[in-house]
C-alpha cells in the first residue's frame, strides 16, 4: 500500500441535486485531487453514496461526475479501497472493474510500517443493535438482492429513497453521541489490546480520536457538515478537517 493513506467515510452523495450537494461534490473533488497529488492510497470506509444499487445493465446516472473523478484518480495510479457501508452495499462490476476500485464487503485488517490497522464501517457493532443486525443479514442476502434486482429501477430507487428519507436524521444529541462513543471504546479496547494500533470506523457521524492503551479509536466523522478525514503518513495517524 502506497503512503500516505487517506481515510474518508459517510459522504452520503444524494440522489437529488441541490446547491448543498454541488458544494459537497466540489469539496470532494478537491480532496480527491489532493490524494492524486500525493500518489498515496485512498480508503473509502463506506457510505460514499446515500444509495447505490447496481443492476447487470444499469447504474445510477446522478453520480456521473463522481464516477469520472474516481476514474481519473485510479487511472493516475492511486489505489482505492472501497469498504461498502449500509447505504452502498450493492455494488457490482461497474465499481470494481470499470472504476477499478478494490471492493471489500467485510472489515479490512492490514499492517504497514509496523502499525496494525483494523478498518470497519461500523454498522451493527453496538450491543443494542441486535434488531438491526438481523435486518442487515436480510438486506445483504443473495435472495433479497436477487429479488430487488427484478423490481423496475424507478420502483426500487423509489423504495430506497423512501426508506432513506425516514432514517435521514444525521444530527444526534450529545448524549447519544457520548453513549455511542463509550460503546465503541468498549468494543475497540480488546482489539487494541490484542495488538491493533488503529481501530478506524465510520457510520456514526461523529469525528473522534480516542487514545486506548497503546492504540487509538478513530471515528472518521462525515462529509455533510464536518468534512473530516484521516491520513497516515507512515509515522502517525491524524484526524483532520478538509478546508
Ligand atoms: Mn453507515
Amino acid at each position: 500500500m502506497q503512503l500516505p493513506i487517506y481515510f474518508i467515510s459517510d459522504i452520503h452523495l444524494l440522489l437529488q441535486t441541490s446547491n448543498n450537494e454541488d458544494a459537497k461534490k466540489e469539496k470532494l473533488f478537491l480532496f480527491l485531487d489532493k490524494v492524486k497529488k500525493s500518489q498515496g492510497t485512498l480508503i473509502i470506509n463506506g457510505d460514499l453514496f446515500d444509495f447505490y444499487f447496481e443492476y447487470k445493465h444499469v447504474i445510477p446516472k446522478i453520480y456521473f461526475d463522481v464516477y469520472m473523478a474516481i476514474s481519473k484518480l485510479t487511472e493516475s495510479g492511486v489505489a482505492i479501497h472501497y469498504l461498502l457501508g449500509n447505504h452502498d452495499y450493492w455494488t457490482m462490476d461497474f465499481i470494481s472493474e470499470t472504476l477499478n476500485m478494490t471492493v471489500h464487503k467485510d472489515d479490512i485488517d492490514f499492517e504497514i510500517n509496523n502499525k496494525k490497522f483494523h478498518i470497519t464501517h461500523g454498522d451493527g457493532l453496538l450491543s443494542w443493535e441486535r434488531g438491526y443486525r438481523f435486518v442487515k443479514k436480510i438486506l445483504h442476502s443473495r435472495l433479497t438482492i436477487w429479488l430487488f434486482r427484478w423490481l423496475h429501477p424507478t420502483l426500487g430507487y423509489g423504495i430506497a429513497e423512501w426508506v432513506a428519507s425516514r432514517s435521514r436524521h444525521f444530527e444526534h444529541s450529545k448524549e447519544h453521541n457520548d453513549k455511542v462513543r463509550k460503546e465503541l471504546i468498549r468494543i475497540a479496547t480488546p482489539i487494541i489490546e490484542s495488538g491493533v494500533d488503529y481501530f478506524i470506523t465510520g457510520h456514526y457521524h461523529q469525528h473522534t480520536d480516542e487514545k486506548i492503551g497503546n492504540g487509538r479509536l478513530v471515528i472518521l466523522g462525515e462529509w455533510i457538515k464536518t468534512f473530516s478525514y484521516a491520513v497516515f503518513d507512515g509515522q502517525g495517524l491524524e484526524l483532520k478537517k478538509f478546508m
